[in-house]
């Protein structure tokens, strides 16, 4: 008897399985992740866990390819790819939009939030807005995950603006290209998946940017001088195309939004825990790294007023009221 009813009870589990898998995989949505930076950096990483995650979450329903990068889409292609549907959900720097609405330049005004701790507050002021203004481009919010602090890459010691005049400077977002002309340099838009080849070739000599993406491109083959300014800590963020997203039952949706909160939790986490390390690398390859001089220091100060007024005149009220809250959560 009881063998019996023990035996029942695993066919019923069984039969319970497959039916469970029968109906996920008649249900089973598949879509496309595109990402712009390469598979072993550590927002490729974790869009992959959250990938993984999400499937588990979902009990399959929900399976989501990530293509690390730029293999499917060029990073200047990502957000556009995901608003036309031809990727369902994607990952791009959220500061690459800044030419369509200075409000997605938030994160990249120079000296406003120069460390994680800054940039966590300054992502809780404007994330709502953010997410309405995406909601425009019919795109939905999901999560968003910082570059640790932009420093200044040379090939040259460079100790004020004076030894930038003419430099050809790597720019990914209209903020570095401003940047490149208030130091009288050469601004050459040049996505992180062409930085390697840029710099081989000479089409940019300079840059700034993160220890991680310096390290991922090991710019030490042609960069001798990083220093280390922390001008800002820049976003990537992860988006879902909006019909795609309204035509997963709520259950899914829940499930996606659980594991997103979990995913900028452990990408902000891994950032802080290599923000040094990748700095220490640059050195270990034999480049020179520090902080900056007092006069290049003073340099990008005075820069950065400019961009802040720039940016705060673009951005109008709806900028300052961010600024403000932010402000309030120091
Ligand atoms: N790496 C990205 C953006 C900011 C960063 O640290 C890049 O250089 O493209």
């Amino acid at each position: 008897m009881t063998t019996v009813s023990f035996r029942h009870k695993i066919a019923l589990t069984l039969s319970g399985l497959l039916l469970g898998s029968l109906v996920a995989s008649a249900q089973a949505e598949t879509w496309d992740m595109p990402m712009a930076y390469p598979d072993s950096n550590y927002h490729t990483q974790n869009g992959k866990d959250f990938a993984e995650a999400v499937r588990i979450a979902t009990g399959g329903k929900l399976d989501i390819t990530v293509h690390g990068g730029g293999s499917l889409f060029g990073g200047a292609d990502i957000k556009r790819a995901v608003q036309t549907g031809q990727a369902q959900i994607g990952e791009r720097l959220l500061s690459a939009h800044q030419n369509e609405d200075p409000l997605y330049g938030i994160d990249s005004v120079p000296f406003l939030a120069t460390s994680f701790e800054d940039s966590d507050k300054l992502w809780q002021a404007a994330r709502p807005a953010l997410e309405k203004r995406l909601e425009k481009d019919n795109l939905v919010l999901l999560y968003a995950v910082p570059w640790p602090g932009q420093g200044l890459y040379f090939k040259k010691a460079v100790n004020s603006k004076a030894d930038t005049q003419g430099v050809k400077f790597r720019s990914y977002n209209a903020a570095t290209a401003r940047l490149a002309e208030l130091m009288d340099m050469q601004p050459v838009q040049v996505e992180a998946a062409e930085l390697s080849q840029a710099l081989s070739t000479g089409v940019v000599e300079s840059m700034i940017s993160s220890g991680s993406t310096g390290y991922d491109s090991k710019v030490w083959e042609q960069l001798t001088h990083f220093y280390d300014v922390n001008a800002w800590l820049p976003r990537n963020y992860v988006f879902v195309n909006k019909d795609a997203w309204d035509k997963l039952d709520d259950a899914t949706r829940n499930a996606v939004r659980g594991v997103a909160l979990l995913a900028e939790k452990a990408g902000t986490a891994h950032a802080r825990q290599l923000a040094d390390w990748y700095v220490t690398q640059l050195a270990a390859n034999g480049m020179q790294t520090g902080p900056a001089g007092e006069q290049l220091r003073k340099d990008l100060e005075a820069i950065g007023v400019t961009m802040t007024d720039e940016w705060k005149k673009a951005a109008g009220e709806e900028g300052s009221a961010l600024l403000d809250a932010y402000q309030k959560l120091k």
